[in-house]
């Protein structure tokens, strides 16, 4: 079975960032671990401190977060950090090439029912001209990234990894701790039967989505003239997981209930790497204005709305824009 290493090399991936990915994941090895001990190792349930976002953070958070900082400033390929977890950017090594932003825990309410959770990557060049610690260094769009994933703590540890040649998955082999080629350049399904929203937020849609949700309840009696299945994992990392394995569309979109909160999902470490994704498995990516990828951040926790999956079914969700 090919290993990480050479399918980088055959993507054609710089050797820096080789060094890079492989730095990360072995800090997504160690929080593999943590995350497998659960209510064992004493880190499970919630601390009294809030991150930026005001959720309340579990401990998990926090070790995933320090985990990855501290491994990756130490490594030097990395010039600044921005992370769900903190407030501002983290300066690393001043002459580092790569930015690298991340959700280091997915999900984390997840954690409380032993259900699924991840960690969720991108990484851009460095501009060589900006101080590490400039947080306008980060607001570039999806399109600058140089490669996307997500770790995905399951029954087994699985990496959906691009760099802009196709997007595979690999499984974590415990038995060596290397990650393993099990389904390269995977293809979502363009066509689906299955969709993911959370649906308690209804009331909160805009018209579009209220229409399109409404015709796929409405199943061989509405206009879409087929039946819909629902599927909701209620961890984005899991949730584009099943989409990018079987197909589906998955939703966050805009809600009107906060001006300042277009949508729930962050750009920089959770829209744009799961579109990136999810572009190069030949689904499609969008807030319902355009391409997720295209939004240029202009703040490093913006949130946008995401409409993201199986290519035909985003194009039909998207024409209730257009009426
Ligand atoms: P969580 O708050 O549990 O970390 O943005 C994080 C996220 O999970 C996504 O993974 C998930 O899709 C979404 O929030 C779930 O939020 P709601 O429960 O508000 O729908």
């Amino acid at each position: 079975m090919k290993r990480l290493n050479s399918q980088l090399q055959e993507d054609g991936a710089p050797m820096e960032l080789i060094l890079l990915i492989r730095t990360l994941l072995a800090g997504c090895k160690e929080i593999s671990f943590r995350v497998g001990q659960g209510a064992l190792a004493g880190v499970l349930g919630s601390t009294l401190s809030e991150n930026v976002q005001g959720e309340t953070q579990k401990k998990l958070d926090v070790i995933s977060n320090q985990i990855l900082k501290d491994i990756l400033s130490e490594s030097g390929y990395v010039k600044a950090i921005s992370s769900e977890e903190e407030d501002d950017v983290v300066a690393c090594n001043p002459d580092g090439k790569y930015l690298v932003s991340f959700d280091p825990l997915d999900g984390s309410s997840n954690t409380d029912i032993n259900s699924l959770i991840g960690t969720i990557f991108s990484i851009t060049h460095a501009p060589q001209w900006m101080d590490a610690d400039d947080p306008s260094a980060f607001l570039q769009p999806g399109t600058q990234s140089v490669a996307a994933g997500y770790v995905l703590y399951g029954p087994s540890a699985m990496l959906a990894l691009t760099t802009g040649k196709g997007t595979h998955l690999y499984t974590l082999d415990k038995t060596h701790g290397g990650f393993l080629l099990t389904t390269p350049n995977i293809m979502i399904s363009e066509q689906t039967s299955e969709y993911s929203i959370n649906a308690s937020n209804q009331r909160h849609w805009e018209a579009p989505i209220q229409e399109y949700v409404s015709d796929l309840i409405a199943g061989t009696d509405g206009p879409r003239e087929k039946d819909f299945n629902m599927r909701s994992v209620a961890a984005m990392v899991g949730d584009i997981h099943r989409v990018l394995s079987r197909g589906g569309i998955f939703m966050y979109p805009y809600d009107k209930r906060d001006p300042n909160k277009p949508g729930k999902l962050r750009l920089l470490y959770e829209a744009n790497p799961m579109a990136f994704l999810v572009e190069q498995a030949g689904g499609l990516a969008d807030t319902g204005a355009g391409r997720i990828m295209e939004v240029m951040p202009t703040e490093i926790h913006q949130r946008v709305p995401v409409l993201i999956g199986s290519k035909k079914e985003v194009e039909t969700c998207l024409s209730y824009y257009k009426k």
